[in-house]
């Protein structure tokens, strides 16, 4: 006879997310990664939710960072489906007039360096709402947008750009040489980071890029992002922190090659790596040999370089919990500045929810009236500010630190205070 067995074992249940676990090196392929910072779980961060959507369960995803022991690139140790994080894209980057000059000093500076001529295409891969290419079209040049988002994607036709809503990748590159040639310049501002398959994109940048074309890549640097302690920069979307040294391994495997690299202040420290045909006319910059030698210095290619600043980050949570408790325990009044899906990170990572934070204030329409991912702190219009008057603003978007002080001067010449957490935690 059969008697109904106790269970004594406890299974071990694999989380669902585990299918996402990246095994071998985007670029290199190696399997020789090692994990030296988990910020735990999170919802992704831009993933802003509606009262409604508030009753619902959110996803998390893991976030944690490999080096590659081999190329020393520094990458997320989860993956998850970009099509959950692009489709509706909610980051535009217009509403910064940081960007915006940006932008049209990019497009100006390419047209004059390359000596792009009036007719020639020019292509933006994540081309957001046309910002960029409006700048380039001004110069009489056709231009194409390419960007998943379609929510943007229409954006920008009402704004005059001709774009394509879909994924760059060698399949598309192909279609669109086919139908408007090969593009004399080709643009990608903060996409390169947040590419799965890098060697389809480049395939594809390869193959669309004319002889003597240029491709122009901006991201955030690792190594100012490292050395600034600006771990917030780490979350879903960005799946690479590259180092110059990955992207030569990178770029070599693709007939391509760094013909010029320029530090940009954007985004905390970003890098424009401007890249050509391995057979290209065009002169190599000794630029190219300082970035690898300020590298090797700084030991980017050890793991106590990355090991040190998990230790950092660590210390900025712990001051900043201890600094945000002690001033609630003083019946202060704190709220926070820019929804940004970085001020997510910090948030989520530092567990602060409404019992710390009233409230966040930020300038994009389209986030006002949601809710933080996973903290669920409410968006208000920045003028909140002004009629409530919190004793502390804790500066999430602290990559606008000068703008968003500069706007807010009056509320510090009347007593408010900021909160910085990077590179370190401290009242200003
Ligand atoms: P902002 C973006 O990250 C998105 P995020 C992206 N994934 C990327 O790669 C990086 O940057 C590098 C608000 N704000 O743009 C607007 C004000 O309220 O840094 C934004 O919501 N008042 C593509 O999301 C937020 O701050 C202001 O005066 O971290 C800034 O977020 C200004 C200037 C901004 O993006």
């Amino acid at each position: 006879m059969q008697t109904k067995r106790k269970k004594t074992q406890k299974t071990v249940k694999i989380p669902s997310y585990e299918k996402y676990r990246v095994k071998n090196c985007r670029i290199c392929e190696s399997t020789d990664l090692i994990e030296y910072l988990s910020l735990g779980t999170m919802p992704i961060p831009n993933g802003f939710l509606s009262l409604e959507e508030l009753k619902g369960k959110e996803p998390h995803y893991p976030l944690g960072v490999y080096f590659c022991n081999n190329c020393t690139l520094s990458q997320l140790t989860h993956v998850i489906p970009a099509e959950i994080m692009f489709k509706n894209y909610l980051y535009i980057p217009s509403t910064s007039k940081t960007m915006v000059q940006h932008f049209k000093a990019l497009a100006a500076s390419a047209m004059e360096r390359f000596n792009v001529k009036p007719g020639s295409l020019v292509v933006d891969i994540g081309s957001n709402d046309g910002t960029l290419l409006k700048f380039f079209k001004a110069h009489e040049v056709q231009v194409l947008g390419i960007d998943p988002a379609s929510n943007l994607a229409i954006v920008a036709r009402l704004n005059g750009i001709n774009t394509v809503d879909d994924f760059f990748g060698s399949k598309l590159a192909k279609e669109v040489s086919n139908s408007q040639g090969r593009a004399k310049i080709i643009t990608a501002t903060n996409v390169v980071a947040h590419v799965h398959d890098i060697h389809d994109f480049f395939k594809g940048i390869s193959q669309l890029l004319s002889p003597d074309g240029v491709f122009i890549g901006e991201f955030p640097y690792g190594k100012d992002m490292h050395d600034k302690n600006e771990f917030d920069t780490i979350y879903h979307e960005h799946l690479s922190y590259f180092s110059i040294h990955s992207l030569q391994s990178l770029f070599d495997q693709h007939k391509l090659k760094i013909i010029d690299i320029i530090k940009q202040p954007i985004h905390g420290g970003s890098v424009r790596v401007i890249v050509a045909h391995q057979n290209t006319r065009l002169k190599v910059s000794p630029s190219i040999k300082q970035f690898l030698k300020s590298e090797d210095e700084a030991g980017l290619n050890t793991l106590k370089y990355y090991q040190d600043f998990a230790k950092r980050v660590e210390r900025i949570r712990e001051d900043l919990v201890t600094l945000l408790t002690k001033l609630k325990k003083e019946d202060k009044r704190i709220i926070g500045y820019g929804a940004a899906a970085k001020g997510n990170v910090m948030l989520n990572y530092c567990n602060i929810g409404t019992e710390l934070l009233d409230y966040i204030v930020d300038s994009v329409p389209y986030k006002q009236g949601l809710y933080t991912p996973g903290t669920h702190i409410p968006i208000y219009p920045e003028m909140k500010l002004e009629k409530d008057f919190p004793d502390y603003v804790l500066l999430l978007a602290w990559n606008f630190a000068d703008e968003i002080m500069q706007k807010q001067e009056a509320y510090r010449q009347k007593g408010g205070q900021f909160i910085i957490t990077i590179p370190n935690v401290r009242v200003e």
